[in-house]
C-alpha cells in the first residue's frame, strides 16, 4: 500500500506527506539536498479581532425588501454592506534542509510512503554505499523523526538546517538548532490583489503568533557539532533527527498567549523523544498508527499495475481500471485524515496540514460552504470517529463566536457562521467589507451545515452523553438562529432571504445575480438541522415544546420544487444557473451527505435530484468529482460512481494552473482542484465507502451500489449508524457473507439484494423470505452477527 517513485520530487505535489495532526512534513527525497517541508497546524496569520458588522442589521431589512420586489441587482449591491473582513491564512512553517556530503551521483533510487506504517523512506546508493532515510511523524512522541543510515561504517556526513519563509532568527543552544519567529499580522487571500498582502508587526509587540522549531540529532559513529549553519554530522554510520515545533496559540483562550514558553515546550518535547531508543519510538508510532489505520481493509480485486511502478505512471496508465489504485485512493483518504486531524489538534484545513505557501490558495482556510465539511465525510463511516474530534471542538468555538455575530449582525438568537473561517474561529461574512461577491462571501448557513457533523458523530456511535453534553446544546443554538433567520412569504411559508446557491449565479435575461430567496440548499440544511434537533430532543427526552416549534416550522418551510427540466430546482424560482456544469451541487445536499431526500421519503424529489446531477455532468474540480461519487452512490448507480472515480484518477501536472472545472489527482495522489485541496481525497474515500455500505435510512444497506468492475472483493471495519461495524465479502458482484458487530442492544435492520440468513454463534436467528426486503433482528451489544446468503 505505497505511494512510490523512482526519483526525487520536483514539485511539492510529488513529495510524500506525513503528519501527526499537529506537525506535518512533505518529503521530497532529494539525494544531495533533501527538503522536508514542515508545517505546524496552529501557525496562522492574524489574531482575534472584532469582525462583526453593526450596520448589517439595518441593511438586512433593505436587502429583503429589494429581493421581495425582484430587484436583485440592488440586493446584491446591498449585501456587500453586510460583510466583514477576510479570514486569516494558514502558513508554512519552513523547511528542514539536509545537505549530504556524498554528492549527487547516485543509483538504485526509491522513494515511498507506506500508508499502513505511516513511514516515508528514501533509498539510494552512492559509490557502492547504500543510504536510507526513514521519516515519520509520531503522535505519541510529538515529533517528526528522520533516521539516516549508510551501509558502510562512517560514510554518513551531512548538515541539517531549518529555514522559514516567515520572519525568523536562528540560533544554536547546546546540541539543538533552533529557529524562532513570528507570523504576519495580516495575510490577504491570494485572489485579492493588493500592494502589501503580507503585513508584519514589530517582533516584540506584535499580536500575531510567535513560533519556534527545534532540531536535535543523535548519531552512531563519527562526530557532531552545532553552529550557526546547522547541525553537522561527520563520519557517522547512522543518525536520527528530531524536530518539534510550537506556536504561542493557546486553545483555551483562542489567541496568542505570552504565558507559553516556547523554548520550554520545544525543549521538553525534544528531550522526551530523543531520550528513547529509536526502535521504541518507531514501535510506539507503528502501534499508534496501526490502531487507527488497521481498522479498515478493502480488496477490490487483483492489481494490474506492476508492483514497483511509480504512482504517477500508475495513475496515468491505469487509472481506475487498476483495482489496486482505487484501493490506494480509498486508503489514502484514511491515511491523510489520521495524519492531519488528531484529538487536540486543529481540524484539517483546505490542505489538511500541508502547505508551503505564505499566500496559499484560498488562504488554506476553512471554507464552510462545502470544503471543510467534506474533509470529515469519511470520519464516521470509515471508522475514524476520533479524527472527527478536532472539527467538533472547532464547531464549539464557532458557536461561541457566532453567537455574537448572530446578535450583532442580525439581532438573532443562536449562532451563525458564514462562508469561511480560520484558526481564530471567525464567524462573520467575509468579503472585506464589500470587495467580495455575495455569491460566495454572503452565506450564513455555515453553522447550520456543521451541526450535521455533531449529529452524525452521535448517530454512528449512539453516545448519548456526547449528544446531551456536547452536541445538542450547539445544535439547538444553531436551530435558534435558523428560526430567527427564517421569514414568512406571502403564502405563509418560511423562507430565507437573502439566499444563495453557493457560488452559482442565476440568470435573468443577460444578467447574472447572486442573492434571491430560499435556495434549495438553505431549505435543505435548515430542514435537516431541525430534524436532527427534533430527534435529539426526543432521544434525550427534553425540550418537547422547542421540538414542536421546530417541527411546525419545518412543515411550513417552502417545499422544494421540481423545475422545467425535471430537475430539483436550485432556487425557489425556476431560474437557469450561469453554468449548467457548475462544480457546486449545493441543491443536492439533502441527498448526500444529508438524508432529507431519499427514494422512500421523497421519491419525486429524489428522481429530480438525479436529473439535476445528470445535467451537471461528470466533470468538475477534484472535490466536485468526489461529491458526485457519493451522490451516485446514494442514487444506487455504482457504475456511474465508478466513472467519477475514474475521472478523479486523472493525473494533473504539478504546475497546472488553477481551473474550476477539470480536476484530478497529482503524482502523490493529492486531490487536484487544481490547485491542491485535500477535500477531494476525503470525499473519494467517503464515496467509496458509501458504495459498499449505507445506513442513513434506519437500516444497514449492504453493497447498495457495487460497481460491476469490482466483481469479487471484501471490506472490513466500515461503520454504520447505530453503532455497527460491518465486514462484507462478495463474489461475482453479489454479497456472499457479512458480519455485523453491534455495540448497542437494539433492533438491527439489514437490507441486502438477496435473501439472507442471520446467525449468531452458529445459531440461526432469522432469515428473509423475499429478496430485497429489509429484515430486522434483536442485536445485543458486544455480539457479532453473520449474514449469509441463502
Ligand atoms: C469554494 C469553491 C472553490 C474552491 C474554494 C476553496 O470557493 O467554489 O472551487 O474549492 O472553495
Amino acid at each position: 500500500m505505497n505511494i512510490q517513485f523512482h526519483s526525487p520530487a520536483v514539485y511539492w505535489t510529488e513529495a510524500l506527506p506525513v503528519g501527526n495532526g499537529k506537525l506535518g512534513a512533505m518529503v521530497f527525497g532529494g539525494v544531495e539536498k533533501e527538503r522536508i517541508a514542515l508545517n505546524e497546524d496552529t501557525l496562522w496569520s492574524g489574531y482575534p479581532s472584532d469582525w462583526n458588522n453593526l450596520g448589517a442589521k439595518e441593511v438586512l431589512l433593505k436587502v429583503r425588501e429589494q429581493i421581495a420586489q425582484g430587484k436583485y441587482e440592488e440586493a446584491d449591491r446591498l449585501c456587500k454592506e453586510m460583510m466583514g473582513p477576510f479570514t486569516q491564512s494558514y502558513l508554512p512553517f519552513g523547511d528542514l534542509q539536509l545537505v549530504m556530503d556524498h554528492g549527487n551521483v547516485y543509483g538504485q533510487y526509491r522513494r515511498k510512503l507506506d500508508l499502513s506504517a505511516g513511514i516515508a523512506t528514501v533509498d539510494y546508493s552512492v559509490g557502492g554505499v547504500q543510504y536510507s532515510r526513514e521519516i515519520f511523524a509520531s503522535y505519541p512522541d510529538q515529533a517528526i523523526i528522520v533516521r539516516l543510515q549508510s551501509s558502510k561504517a562512517g560514510q554518513l556526513s551531512f548538515r541539517a538546517q531549518l529555514d522559514s519563509p516567515l520572519r525568523f532568527t536562528s540560533s544554536y543552544e547546546s546540541e539543538h538548532y533552533v529557529i524562532s519567529g513570528h507570523a504576519p499580522e495580516y495575510v490577504s487571500p491570494s485572489y485579492h490583489h493588493i500592494e502589501d498582502p503580507v503585513r508584519y508587526g514589530d517582533s516584540e509587540t506584535t499580536q500575531a503568533l510567535k513560533f519556534q522549531g527545534r532540531l536535535a540529532a543523535v548519531h552512531e559513529g563519527g562526530t557532531m557539532k552545532v553552529d550557526a549553519d546547522g547541525l553537522h554530522v561527520i563520519g557517522a554510520t547512522s543518525a536520527i533527527l528530531y524536530f518539534n515545533a510550537s506556536t504561542s496559540f493557546d486553545p483555551s483562550i483562542g489567541a496568542s498567549s505570552s504565558e507559553l514558553n516556547l523554548k520550554q515546550i520545544t525543549t521538553d518535547a525534544i528531550h522526551a523523544v530523543s531520550g528513547k531508543p529509536y526502535e521504541v519510538i518507531r514501535n510506539r508510532h507503528l502501534d499508534d498508527h496501526n490502531k487507527l489505520f488497521g481498522r479498515v481493509a478493502l480488496s477490490l480485486g487483483e492489481s494490474i499495475a506492476p508492483s514497483d511502478m511509480p504512482t504517477d505512471r500508475r495513475i496515468a496508465e491505469f487509472g481506475s481500471s487498476d483495482p489496486g489504485l482505487v484501493e490506494l485512493l480509498f486508503h489514502y483518504g484514511r491515511y491523510l485524515l489520521i495524519a492531519s486531524s488528531r484529538p487536540g489538534t486543529q481540524p484539517a484545513n483546505l490542505q489538511g496540514i500541508w502547505n508551503e505557501e505564505t499566500r496559499a490558495p484560498w488562504s488554506s482556510n476553512y471554507t464552510l460552504n462545502i470544503n471543510a465539511e467534506m474533509n470529515y465525510w469519511p470520519a464516521e463511516s470509515c471508522n475514524m470517529a476520533e479524527m472527527h474530534e478536532p472539527l467538533i471542538d472547532f464547531i464549539g468555538r464557532l458557536a461561541r463566536n457566532g453567537k455574537k455575530t448572530a446578535e450583532t449582525n442580525y439581532g438573532a438568537r443562536g449562532w451563525v457562521a458564514h462562508h469561511n473561517s480560520d484558526l481564530w474561529a471567525q464567524t462573520a461574512p467575509v468579503g472585506d467589507f464589500g470587495i467580495g461577491d455575495p455569491v460566495w462571501a454572503f452565506w450564513p448557513m455555515g453553522g447550520t451545515w456543521l451541526t450535521q457533523h455533531l449529529w452524525e458523530h452521535y448517530a454512528f456511535s449512539g453516545d448519548e452523553v456526547f449528544l446531551r453534553e456536547t452536541a445538542y446544546p450547539i445544535m439547538k443554538e444553531a436551530a435558534l438562529f435558523c428560526l430567527d433567520w427564517l421569514i414568512e412569504d406571502k403564502d405563509a411559508h418560511f423562507i430565507t432571504s437573502p439566499s444563495t446557491s453557493p457560488e452559482q449565479k442565476f440568470v435573468i435575461g443577460d444578467k447574472h445575480y447572486a442573492v434571491s430567496e430560499a435556495s434549495t440548499m438553505d431549505l435543505s440544511l435548515i430542514g435537516e438541522c431541525f430534524e436532527n434537533c427534533i430527534q435529539a430532543a426526543e432521544q434525550l427526552k427534553i425540550d418537547e415544546d422547542f421540538a414542536k416549534t421546530l417541527l411546525e416550522t419545518k412543515q411550513r418551510l417552502l417545499p422544494l420544487q421540481i423545475g422545467k427540466h425535471g430537475q430539483l430546482q436550485e432556487w425557489s424560482q425556476d431560474f437557469e444557473g450561469e453554468d449548467v456544469h457548475h462544480r457546486h451541487v449545493s441543491h443536492l445536499v439533502g441527498v448526500y451527505p444529508g438524508r432529507l431526500i431519499t427514494e422512500h421519503t421523497a421519491p419525486d424529489l429524489f428522481q429530480a435530484a438525479k436529473t439535476s446531477l445528470e445535467i451537471r455532468g461528470d466533470g468538475g474540480t477534484g472535490w466536485s468529482l468526489g461529491w458526485k461519487i457519493g451522490l451516485w452512490a446514494r442514487f444506487k448507480d455504482g457504475n456511474r460512481a465508478e466513472r467519477l472515480i475514474s475521472n478523479l484518477l486523472t493525473l494533473i501536472k504539478g504546475d497546472e494552473p488553477i481551473n474550476h472545472d477539470r480536476g484530478g489527482v497529482y503524482a502523490n495522489l493529492f486531490d487536484a482542484h487544481p490547485p491542491f485541496q485535500i477535500d477531494g481525497n476525503f470525499a473519494a474515500t467517503a464515496g467509496i465507502a458509501e458504495l459498499l455500505l449505507q445506513s442513513h435510512q434506519g437500516y444497514l444497506e449492504l453493497l447498495p451500489a457495487l460497481p460491476d468492475a469490482w466483481k469479487d472483493g471484501f471490506v472490513k471495519g466500515l461503520r454504520g449508524r447505530g453503532g455497527y461495524e460491518v465486514d462484507m465479502e462478495w463474489k461475482g458482484g453479489a454479497l456472499s457473507k457479512a458480519e455485523i458487530a453491534a455495540s448497542k442492544t437494539q433492533t438491527c435492520k439489514v437490507l441486502a439484494r438477496q435473501n439472507v440468513r442471520i446467525t449468531q454463534d452458529g445459531e440461526v436467528i432469522t432469515y428473509s423470505q423475499v429478496g430485497n426486503g429489509c429484515i430486522g433482528f434483536h442485536a445485543e451489544s458486544g455480539k457479532r452477527y453473520v449474514v449469509s446468503t441463502v
